[in-house]
């Protein structure tokens, strides 16, 4: 166990909320730091030192401090989650890397422009027509994923891997968003299993209503 960890940024933002659900599944110890939204302070000179992005999350362990959440989840799991959350056959973890890194450049765009068009922008200046083309996107990406979770109780196998949370991050903002889903049974089921673990239901089932567009 280690009781260097840091990580800069505020709870309700869902990239942060996969760090603190690897986090708790790996039972580490750390520290957080509220950074972002409400809490402002991410474009200080300090924290951008950190991340120059201006953007959270941002982590330090030890002498490493790293930025970008797929990359930061995959480094806790390579680090402290072998055999768990990082298998460690190359085979085994290919597939892993495939869903996380589809995940991040398929699954996530989607159904984030939804949540931005309906929860971030004010009423008034949301585009419906963006909205119906990002549901369309994320229902397409639900279905890929369905074609595997029909096979498998996760997305890389048997157990839960570091893919599953950055793709499983997503579906508390997609169950709760107002917008018409379509029955998904086995992404419905998985959402389940995850429900199941208290490290995702403490990290990423928590109330965004504070960042709804006044
Ligand atoms: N690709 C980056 C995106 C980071 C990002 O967009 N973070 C958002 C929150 S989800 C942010 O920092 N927004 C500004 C803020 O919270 O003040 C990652 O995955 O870490």
């Amino acid at each position: 166990m280690t009781s260097q960890i840091t990580l800069w940024g505020r709870k309700t933002s869902a990239n942060v909320q996969k760090v603190l659900w690897t986090l708790a599944e790996l039972d580490l110890d750390y520290v957080r730091v509220d950074i972002g939204g409400k809490f402002g302070g991410n474009d200080l000179p300090d924290y951008r030192a950190m991340n120059p992005n201006g953007l959270v999350p941002a982590l330090r362990d030890g002498d490493l401090i790293m930025w970008e959440s797929n990359a930061i989840v995959r480094y806790l799991a390579a680090s402290y989650g072998k055999g768990t959350l990082w298998p460690e056959s190359p085979v085994e973890r290919a597939l892993v890397d495939q869903w996380a890194d589809w995940s991040c450049s398929t699954f996530q765009p989607a159904w984030l422009n939804i949540f931005l068009n309906l929860v971030r922008v004010p009423a008034e200046k949301r585009d419906q027509a963006k909205v119906d083309a990002c549901v369309a996107a994320t229902v397409k990406a639900f279905e890929v994923m369905q074609t595997q979770l029909a096979r498998t109780p996760y997305l890389a196998g048997d157990r839960l891997t570091y893919a599953d949370i950055v793709a499983g991050a997503g579906l508390y903002r997609w169950e709760t968003m107002e917008i018409d889903r379509p029955a998904l049974p086995h992404i419905e089921a998985w959402h389940a299993r995850l429900k199941e673990r208290q490290a995702f239901r403490d990290s990423v089932e928590i109330d965004y209503s504070e960042l709804r567009a006044s």
